[in-house]
C-alpha cells in the first residue's frame, strides 16, 4: 500500500455530510410541481453532477420542452428550496468518523481541502462548523466543467501548492471517482462509490480503520 500522501481533497455532499437528502427532497418539490416523474434511481444519477447539468437528467423524463429562461428559473426554484434546506444543518450532521479522520490529518500535519461540485459549498461548511477547517477549498464557483472533468480536484491542489500524486481524493460519488483518476490522484470510494470498481480503495465511510493506513 501506497504511504504518505501529503494532502487529501474531499468531496462535500455524501463524504463530509450528507446533504443528498437536502438536494433530492428540493428536486423532488420542482418535479411534482411539473409532473415530471423523479424517484431515488435517477437522483442516484445527480451526485457529483452540476446543478443545470442535474436539472438536464431529470428533464430526461418531462413530457414537454423548456426554454433556456424556464430551465434557469427552475433552477433558481430548485436551489431556493434547497438554501432553506440546509439552513436546519447543524455540526451533528457530519458523517461517521469525519471530525476524528480530519483531527489525525490535522495531527499528522498533512494537508487538507474540499473538492465540491456545489455553489453551495461556504454556506453549508458554516453550517456544519468546518468554515475554518480546511487549507483550501474548490467548489462550483470555481470551475467551468464539473466532474467527472478533473478541474474542480486540480484547482483544489493549485491551491494547495501540490502535484496531483501527493493527493488523495475522497468521493462517494462515480463521475467523482472518474474526476480525481482523471486529475492522476489516488482515490478513495466511500458511501455509493464503496461500491465503484476503477475506485483505488472502496470504504463504507471515514470511520473505516484502513483510511488510517495511507497515512
Ligand atoms: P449546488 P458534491 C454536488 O456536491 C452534489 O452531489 C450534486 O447533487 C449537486 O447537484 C452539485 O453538488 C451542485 O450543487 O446546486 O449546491 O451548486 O458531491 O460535489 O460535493
Ligand atoms: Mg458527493
Amino acid at each position: 500500500m501506497i504511504q504518505n500522501y501529503d494532502a487529501v481533497i474531499f468531496d462535500l455532499d455524501g463524504v463530509l455530510v450528507s446533504t443528498d437528502e437536502c438536494h433530492y427532497q428540493a428536486w423532488k418539490c420542482l418535479a411534482d410541481r411539473e409532473n415530471i416523474p423523479f424517484d431515488r434511481k435517477v437522483n442516484e444519477r445527480l451526485r457529483g453532477v452540476s446543478r443545470m447539468e442535474s436539472l438536464e437528467i431529470i428533464l430526461e423524463r418531462a413530457a414537454k420542452q423548456y426554454t433556456p429562461t424556464e430551465k434557469v428559473r427552475m433552477a433558481e426554484y430548485k436551489n431556493q428550496i434547497y438554501r432553506e434546506k440546509i439552513e436546519g444543518l447543524t455540526p451533528s450532521d457530519l458523517l461517521p468518523g469525519v471530525a476524528l479522520f480530519l483531527r489525525y490529518l490535522r495531527e499528522q500535519g498533512k494537508r487538507i481541502a474540499v473538492g465540491s461540485s456545489s455553489k453551495n459549498t461556504g454556506r453549508i461548511l458554516e453550517k456544519i462548523g468546518l468554515d475554518k477547517t480546511f487549507d483550501a477549498v474548490a467548489d462550483g464557483n470555481d470551475i467551468t466543467k464539473s466532474k467527472p472533468d478533473p478541474e474542480v480536484f486540480l484547482v483544489a491542489a493549485k491551491k494547495l501548492g501540490l502535484p496531483s500524486a501527493r493527493c488523495i481524493v475522497v468521493e462517494d460519488a462515480f463521475s467523482g471517482i472518474e474526476a480525481g483518476k482523471a486529475a492522476g490522484m489516488t482515490t478513495v470510494g466511500v458511501g455509493s462509490a464503496g461500491q465503484c470498481p476503477s475506485a483505488d480503495y472502496r470504504l463504507v465511510d471515514l470511520a473505516d480503520e484502513r483510511l488510517y493506513q495511507l497515512f
